[in-house]
């Protein structure tokens, strides 16, 4: 596991914010702060501070907040995610460095795949951790922004396919704080935003693939076939010695953990692997939700990346991951962001199938959302300060003939294609029906779906003294509303309806 350049450091020597070692780093962070920056260098690893950097000390370290007892159901263990509803994606890592270009070449593919795309040798990769330094990197900023977005969780890179803990591992030295001149714990005090803003915080945790490791899956180039490594020892050695003791770490150091976010599994279905992620969780954070790539069943299923169902999902509950642009980790050639009205849409659009949306940011290797990204999603955060009613907490649609429907027509994989319809949208609480128009005709008029109850009161969502006439033509109820609605992106109404249940 150690490379020529790292140090030894205690195996399994769990990090905790009240041993001795690491009230010494805190006390010689402050005194960092009180004295000139650069005389004092603090921490004991291989990459110290050194005078040039100007870089303020990390914040002092607060308390956080205890595990969360075991729920007493599954479906209590749900009950935060199924309210939540949209989540923040952050892949950062090494690779926001090279940003999609290796050796002044562009590297076609996902950013945070270039080591594997380029190739890059291990050991030319793992020299980019001396140049990572983050100095506008702010914890505070990034929950802020993810709040007023609207979003209610944060699930965050502990460590990609590259094998880079982003956090202060003691079980690899390979990580931010040992190995960077950085030299901070940034999920640490993204734990602490976190839990100063009441903000569910989960972990990215790439278990298979570790491109870093010989016994990680996915680097063939350097280390060989992944077939070898599974039954020669090295995968499971890898995964006693590395994956397993850091989400040990991980569950144990940085207060409630509200869900692991596994992905890519490899053979992780045999001799228990998938189990022992599993028994991990269980043990530290019995309220910790575990997503659908694990390899062995999870708490909800993950779908295909960006990938939207056609329609409602019977039985698990699930989310769906998706990109703000077409990578997740930042690629400087990538500006095409999705607009505000796109994620609003397929927002509305999955709460209205019954899932989750998490989406994307790839923050740049200064620490930075790329401005652009921000706006288009502090432009979805304020549509949902005024809607947000329709999507937390709320119910899929009783109806369907929304989505659209299969036709004839194959595509060039000889699939049958899916025309979508994407004029409206339904979302439920007990008594109400929301409908989130996305398409209003010229004339106002949107034909309601077929359903018996009787509607007792019908207006605009959060307006509830602007009411909106409901009347019948042809046995079909018709909602009339202005053209041009209060928000431009989409436009809500709410039809209060007898009983709890649509009769049809
Ligand atoms: O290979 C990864 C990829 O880099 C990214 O992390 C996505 C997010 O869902 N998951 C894998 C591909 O599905």
């Amino acid at each position: 596991m150690k490379t020529e350049h790292q140090t030894t450091h205690p195996t399994n020597c769990l990090y905790s914010p009240h041993n001795n070692r690491t009230k010494l780093f805190r006390i010689v962070a402050l005194c960092g702060a009180a004295l000139v920056a650069g005389i004092v260098t603090y921490g004991c690893s291989t990459n110290e501070k050194h005078d040039q950097h100007a870089t303020p000390p990390p914040p002092p370290m607060t308390a956080l907040p205890p595990a969360l007892p075991a729920p007493a159901s599954e479906e209590a263990k749900l009950a935060w995610f199924k309210d939540a509803k949209f989540g923040l994606f952050i892949h950062w890592g090494l690779y926001s460095i090279p940003a999609g270009d290796w050796n002044g070449k562009r590297v076609p593919g996902i950013g945070e795949w270039i080591m594997h795309n380029a190739p890059i040798p291990v050991t030319q990769y793992e020299q980019l951790a001396k140049q990572f330094d983050p100095e506008q990197f702010d914890a505070e900023k990034w929950v802020q922004m993810a709040e007023d977005s609207g979003m209610k969780y944060i699930v965050i890179t502990s460590k990609h396919h590259d094998g880079f803990a982003m956090y202060h591992s003691h079980v690899s030295p390979y990580n931010i704080y040992d190995a960077t001149p950085f030299h901070r714990d940034p999920i640490r005090e993204l734990a602490e935003a976190c839990a100063r803003h009441h903000m569910k915080f989960g972990f990215y945790y790439s278990q298979s693939q570790d491109w870093h490791e010989p016994g990680g899956m996915g680097n063939t180039n350097d280390f060989g076939p992944d077939a070898i490594k599974d039954t020669d020892g090295a995968y499971d050695k890898y995964l006693r010695e590395k994956a397993e003791p850091q989400v040990a770490e991980l569950l144990q150091n940085y207060g409630p953990v509200c869900l692991i976010w596994f992905d890519t599994a490899r053979m992780m279905n045999v001799n228990g692997r998938g189990e022992a992620f599993m028994d991990l969780v269980h043990k530290y954070q019995p309220a910790c939700l575990i997503d659908g790539r694990l390899g062995v069943a999870g708490d909800y299923v993950s779908t295909g990346d960006n990938t939207i169902p056609n329609e409602s999902q019977n039985g698990k509950y699930w989310e769906t991951p998706a990109t703000v642009n077409h990578t997740w980790g930042f690629r400087k050639d990538d500006t095409d962001w999705k607009s505000p009205g796109d994620i609003v849409f397929k927002l509305v659009d999955i709460v209205s199938k019954g899932g989750n949306y998490l989406l994307n940011v790839g923050p740049t290797s200064r620490g930075v959302v790329p401005q652009e990204c921000q706006s288009n999603l502090l432009s979805v955060g304020r549509w949902l300060k005024s809607y947000g009613e329709v999507v937390y907490g709320a119910g899929p649609s009783p109806f369907g003939e929304e989505f659209g429907q299969f036709v004839k027509t194959k595509d060039h994989n000889g699939k049958e294609v899916f025309l979508a319809r994407n004029d409206w949208r339904c979302t439920t609480k007990p008594g109400k029906l929301y409908f989130t128009l996305f398409n209003i005709p010229r004339d106002g008029m949107i034909d309601l779906p077929d359903f018996k109850n009787e509607i007792t009161r019908a207006y605009i969502v959060g307006e509830p003294q602007t009411p909106v006439l409901i009347d019948r033509t042809n046995d079909v109820r018709v909602a009339h509303v202005t053209r041009n609605g209060p928000n431009a992106i989409a436009y809500p109404i709410c039809l209060e309806i007898s009983g709890d249940k649509v009769e049809k």
